[in-house]
């Protein structure tokens, strides 16, 4: 019970308070710049989109339209920074991410200095400015942040699945997020899914292992076909398709469907 307006309570449906829940969580992937991709995908009933910063073509100002879009469509804005740096993740943050993925983090000093960036004290160091954040969710952001805010390292190195135990029991960390390209390319694998390979198989196996342990979400990058087998393992995050490929197939498809009702003649010079 809100004891000002004395309205219920509303249910907490943050990714960590999902994820603590048992909740499986599906995502799409955005890496074209521009709000009305997000206000495309964001409709179609996906519980989060990551805005990608590291390898997406946004800035930040595209960033800001589109977590703005994800929240005009009711979908969880998350966002990949390009690096574990404090200075992007609060200005991410302030925004109005509710979910930071930092790549590349191999150690639980690394994984430290995420959270430090992500919380505000006494669990980080977040520095106090929710300038747009406040303005979409009000003054209580500041008291509720912490405990709504994800905090997703990601595990894609050899280094980073040494230490996987210690980064997954780093106070603060909601998820382990695996990148399979970059993973895969450190362990000597073709870059993407590796499924059925042995060193493929039993990284996932430790991340998902560490997660359990230490009860956390494990989180991937997927795709429609080998998203089940995700679900299936015990991912909680998972993306199942990404701007740029779905645009892709879909506009290829499309194009292969009316060509095949083209008459053998139409369109080709050399018939003439
Ligand atoms: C990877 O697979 O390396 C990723 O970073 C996923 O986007
Ligand atoms: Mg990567």
């Amino acid at each position: 019970m809100n004891a000002q307006t004395k309205e219920p309570a509303r249910p907490d449906r943050s990714l960590p308070a999902r994820w603590k829940a048992g909740e499986v969580t599906l995502g799409a992937w955005c890496m074209m710049p521009g709000a009305l991709g997000v206000e495309i995908v964001g409709g179609q009933g996906f519980d989060w989109v990551v805005i990608d910063m590291q390898h997406g073509c946004m800035g930040y100002d595209d960033a800001l339209a589109m977590i703005r879009a994800a929240d005009l469509a009711g979908v969880c804005p998350v966002v990949r920074v390009t690096v574990n740096e404090p200075g992007l993740i609060g200005r991410a943050l302030d925004a109005g991410a509710m979910g930071i993925i930092i790549p590349m983090v191999n150690s639980p000093a690394e994984a430290s200095r995420a959270v430090d960036a992500c919380l505000y004290p006494p669990l980080g160091r977040r520095s106090l400015g929710p300038v747009r954040v406040a303005t979409r969710d009000g003054p209580e952001y500041i008291g509720t942040a912490n405990g709504r805010i994800a905090v997703i390292p990601m595990i894609e190195t050899e280094d980073a699945l040494a230490n996987v135990d210690e980064i997954a029991a780093t106070p603060g960390v909601s998820a382990l997020f695996i990148g399979p390209f970059d993973l895969s390319l450190s362990l000597g694998l073709p870059p993407g899914d590796n499924d059925g390979i042995p060193a493929f198989d039993d990284a996932l196996r430790r991340v998902l292992s560490a997660c359990k342990r230490c009860g956390v979400a494990a989180a991937v990058l997927s795709n429609a076909h080998v998203a089940p087998l995700r679900i299936e393992q015990g991912f909680q995050m998972i993306s199942v398709t990404m701007d740029t490929v779905a645009l892709g197939s879909a506009s290829k498809a499309t194009l292969a469907a009316v060509q095949q009702t083209l008459p053998p003649s139409a369109g080709n010079a050399a018939d003439d």
